[in-house]
């Protein structure tokens, strides 16, 4: 299913496009499917949202580029934890967030690749990663929590979990997200926090692999 969307995906970037890649196990499928595109003769250059997508790009030879090279990203295409009704979005849960977002707001186009299992009504059963910075950490972890959810730092190994940027992150358990923008903005109101993993209006289409085969591409209403 990750796989299908992904390659449905990937037929969509044309020659001399600058293109965003995402992180996690749908976003693998992209990565591998662009760079076979690349071996038979596609001319692309690439940005990852991680230092994991960004070796594995670089092992599967596809041309990559520093942010300070790039004005502006043609398509990114990206996973996602869940995709609301509205096509909004939890990601982070591979601890890419912040760059993710970053590279999001910087693409002309942005798609998002999701087995249907990622489908959900209202966002909130996942838990949402906030990206904080170590220093006051535990503050800003209350902070979180008085928003009024169950917080903890992401662990790895035994040991906090540590982003790319150097960061920590707060697996934030809100239940149902009824407002996700005004959450989002009381969140970054928040001294210390980095981004949240909510990804509101940024999707323009989202391709969802089903049990039986099959895909369907979800639009934003605005383009629609
Ligand atoms: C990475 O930080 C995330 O935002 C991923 O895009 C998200 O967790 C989806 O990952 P999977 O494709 O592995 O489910």
């Amino acid at each position: 299913m990750k796989q299908m969307a992904a390659e449905e995906a990937v037929n969509r970037i044309q020659e001399g496009m600058i293109v965003g890649l995402g992180t996690g196990s749908t976003a693998y499928w992209a990565i591998q499917k662009l760079a076979a595109r690349v071996t038979d003769g596609l001319k692309i250059q690439a940005i990852a949202t991680s230092s994991h997508s960004e070796k594995l790009a670089q092992s599967l030879g596809i041309p990559l580029l520093a942010a300070a090279q790039i004005n502006s990203i043609d398509v990114t295409i990206d996973g996602a934890d869940e995709v609301d009704a509205d096509l909004n979005l939890i990601k982070g849960g591979g601890g890419a967030l912040v760059r993710e977002k970053i590279i999001a707001k910087a693409s002309a186009y942005y798609i998002i690749i999701v087995d249907e299992s990622k489908l959900v009504d209202k966002l909130g059963k996942f838990p949402l990663p906030i990206e904080i910075i170590p220093f006051g950490a535990e503050w800003t972890l209350k902070r979180i929590t008085a928003l009024g959810c169950k917080a903890s730092f992401r662990q790895a190994e035994g040991k906090v979990y540590i982003s790319d940027n150097g960061n920590y992150i707060a697996d934030c358990e809100f239940g149902v997200i009824h407002q996700s923008g005004a959450l989002q903005e009381a969140i970054n109101l928040i001294p210390g926090v980095v981004e949240s993993g909510l990804f509101i209006r940024m999707a323009d289409e989202v391709i969802v692999g089903y049990n039986d085969e099959s895909i369907k591409t979800l639009r934003s209403k605005e383009i629609i």
